[in-house]
């Protein structure tokens, strides 16, 4: 077999392209992507494929050609040229003014416009058909980050069975601020096409599983989606840094020379450091002003400190970053204007990218690293300054709001919007010893170093390849012709046969509301039933949830078994008898008032009184609605319930209250499967495991599942269409 081609997709390419008296220029795009993909292993061939940072109206066709040509000959990358309308539209419209400020919580900020949206569809088509091109079946596909969200969705529906991972380099918000967006339902359908998606903490993919859950209705367990007949896994990856560059680069030449530069200049003044790329939501106005507090509570620090602020130029063409940027120029000019002096200017500004030499000697030579972000996916400044570190001391104040803060708890932390306490956590890393800094720092240093940027990437590409092969375990339960063959064979030389079928969802699809009509069966099925029961070595089972009634009104006239209520009820030779002495008023009487009481006030909930258990079915309710009042309704039965015989079962859009010792499992055992040589049992949810369960061990037995999930069955089918498909090859 071929080796899987990898392929990379980010907004940006690691190579920006650009333009300088009419020549075509190549630079190393800034970021630490490009180094935790070098050391990504996976046999075949490597692609990346985004911007190369240069819209296509600055380019002629033949300049086009030649990019191209050398992106895919020299770095292994394939450009999509964006125009500027898509660049303004997609990147800084919708991307950069909707999902950026939503997602790091500036709300108040955020642009619904259909301009941007339609564009950001449109530039997700178009990355779709890039990658289309070198992908298929077989790739392993790694998109990148919120501007391309739509994407694996996109791409699922074109190369189902391709190994595709999504890795969200920002926060995922709390379902209140993510439902905000007026496309939430796209956005999240768009990343279940994913079969891993990962975050940087464990909170954002909880916000994500939730809305997921209240968006779209489908259940998240343990971050795993159920989605269609797909299983979407989402976990937690924590990006790192590359630390071996960072740790060593101190005693690079160059970098020492910086370092004394810094040195003689600002001789024994404490420097406390601040670098980010200019944007809202790294706190930067918010750090300003805690310097400024510090510098009024604290007179004697004054000549004595400097705060050295790098701010990277970013988005300027958005209106939010020109604003910002023009509020930091004042914010520090009133401070500077109100402290500094002949000799001392308290808050040094460089709005411009710095050579990494002169950052790393920037973190070397610092005494306090301060970072303050209001929100932060997860902030690699932090782990930066930490790792430069070697044999020297500094302290980092760090944000409660970053999602390093779980690997770097030794920092001093603080909140952003805490003026007062940013203030005193700045005195206090002045005044640290030598000793407490340096063990805070060996303790956060340790931590990173064992969990570097490679470690990271070949971390997420193991998870991803595990998934795929979870999804082609599954697959190969599905049953094909040839089991389908192998199965008739068993029929046809077996002497006495079982077939244990449950109802609906299996025979019959499901239905919205759960009253009888609805769910009455066709004659086709009849039929097909009938032609089973005609031949004499045939014994038919039909299992069901439902009461007596119904399955009598259906089946009465056929010589098979009946059992209603999950097991609670047995009908064989017109007689009906219960399977246990559970006395059920007990707990109905305990579990009722509840469930009436939610069904009042969830509009579209159904309660149905079976004589053995109580169903509350929710399909008809809103996804979010459902979902608050399922978890409240649980709840309070498990506690109403916790002394009685009766447990309380999650079902499919149910939730079903039962006695404890009625089950499909225990009923199949009463029926000695033993003494049968042909066994064909078939069911779709969770009560059906308990079937496939008791009799797992059986040889001659065929358990089949109807659905995709996980199951314990030997076999599964896509629908219920496929399993009469199989009962009418018997007999034929
Ligand atoms: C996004 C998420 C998440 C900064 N100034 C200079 C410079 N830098 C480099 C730093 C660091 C990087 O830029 C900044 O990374 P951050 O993580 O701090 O922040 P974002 O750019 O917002 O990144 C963030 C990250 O994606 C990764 O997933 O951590 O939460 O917002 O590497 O060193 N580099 C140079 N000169 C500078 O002046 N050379």
């Amino acid at each position: 077999m071929p080796q899987p081609t990898f392929i990379v997709v980010s907004n940006r390419l690691p190579v920006t392209v650009s333009k300088k008296d009419g020549k075509l220029e190549y630079h190393a795009s800034p970021g630490g992507l490009a180094t935790a993909m070098s050391s990504v292993e996976v046999g075949g061939e490597m692609l990346w494929i985004g911007w190369p940072g240069i819209t296509s109206d600055e380019l002629t066709t033949s300049e086009k050609r030649s990019i191209t040509n050398k992106l895919r000959k020299d770095y292994g990358c394939i450009p999509i040229f964006l125009t500027k309308e898509q660049n303004l539209n997609f990147y800084e419209g919708f991307s950069n003014e909707t999902i950026w400020p939503l997602f790091h919580y500036f709300q108040e900020i955020a642009e619904y416009n259909d301009t941007y949206w339609e564009s950001y569809k449109e530039v997700n088509q178009l990355f779709a058909k890039t990658v289309q091109k070198y992908a298929d079946n077989n790739s392993v596909i790694w998109i990148h980050d919120y501007h391309l969200m739509l994407l694996p969705g996109i791409l699922r529906a074109k190369i189902t069975t391709a190994s595709i991972g999504f890795f969200l380099h920002i926060p995922f918000p709390s379902f209140e601020i993510f439902r905000l967006i007026p496309q939430r339902k796209e956005l999240l359908e768009g990343l279940l096409g994913a079969d891993l998606l990962g975050f940087h903490i464990y909170d954002y993919v909880k916000h994500f599983t939730t809305s997921v859950t209240r968006t779209l209705g489908h259940k998240a367990k343990h971050g795993l989606v159920a989605y269609g007949d797909r299983q979407v896994r989402a976990d937690a990856f924590p990006i790192s840094i590359d630390y071996e560059k960072f740790s060593s680069a101190v005693n690079q030449p160059e970098v020492k020379k910086e370092i004394e530069l810094l040195d003689s200049y600002y001789g024994d003044r404490k420097l406390i450091l601040s670098v980010d790329r200019l944007d809202y939501s790294k706190g930067i106005t918010h750090r300003l002003e805690a310097f400024e507090t510090f510098l009024d509570n604290n007179p004697k620090y004054h000549n004595k400190v400097v705060l050295m602020m790098v701010a990277v130029p970013s988005r300027t063409e958005v209106e939010a970053y020109k604003d910002l940027r023009e509020k930091i120029e004042q914010t520090v000019s009133r401070i500077n204007g109100r402290y500094a002096s002949v000799d001392w200017v308290p808050v040094v500004y460089q709005f411009q990218n710095q050579p990494f030499d002169k950052l790393v000697a920037l973190y070397a030579r610092s005494d306090v690293a301060l970072v303050t972000p209001v929100r932060d996916g997860m902030n690699l400044v932090a782990k930066e300054y930490v790792a430069t570190k070697q044999n020297s001391t500094g302290v980092l104040i760090l944000s409660e709001l970053t999602g390093a803060i779980d690997e770097l708890p030794e920092a001093l932390v603080i909140n952003p919007n805490d003026r007062n306490g940013v203030a005193a956590a700045i005195r206090k890393a002045l005044s640290m010893t030598k000793k407490q800094q340096k063990s805070k720092l060996i303790s956060m240093q340790q931590r990173i170093k064992r969990f570097n940027v490679l470690q990271w990437s070949e971390d997420f590409i193991e998870q991803l390849t595990n998934s795929k092969n979870a999804r082609d375990a599954h697959r190969a339960k599905l049953v094909r012709s040839k089991d389908s063959e192998e199965i008739t064979e068993q029929y046809q030389k077996a002497e006495k046969r079982l077939f244990v079928l449950d109802y609906d969802g299996t025979l019959k699809e499901f239905v919205s509301s759960p009253r009888i009509n609805q769910a009455r069966p066709p004659r086709s099925l009849l039929n097909t039933i009938k032609k089973l029961c005609d031949d004499p070595k045939n014994e038919v089972y039909i299992v069901s949830g439902r009461p007596r009634s119904a399955l009598d009104s259906w089946f009465g006239d056929l010589p098979i078994w009946l059992i209603a209520e999950h097991g609670y009820w047995i009908k064989h030779n017109g007689e009906w008898h219960a399977s246990t002495s559970t006395d059920t008023d007990s707990y109905k009487s305990l579990a009722m008032p509840i469930m009436q009481t939610y069904t009042e006030r969830t509009p579209g909930a159904v309660l149905e009184d079976k004589s053995s258990s109580i169903v509350w079915h929710y399909r008809n309710v809103s996804s979010e609605l459902a979902y608050a009042r399922k978890r409240n309704l649980h709840h309070d039965l498990v506690h109403a319930l916790k002394n009685s015989e009766a447990n309380v079962y999650d079902g499919n859009k149910i939730l079903e209250v039962k006695p404890v010792d009625v089950n499909k499992g225990i009923l199949i055992e009463s029926i000695e499967p033993e003494t049968y040589d042909f066994i064909f049992c078939a069911g779709d949810d969770y009560t059906d495991e308990d079937m496939f369960r008791s009799i797992a061990d059986i040889d001659y037995a065929t358990t089949i599942k109807v659905g995709l999930g996980e199951t314990l069955a030997k076999y599964q089918v896509k629908s219920v269409k496929d399993i009469l498909n199989l009962l009418r090859t018997f007999g034929s």
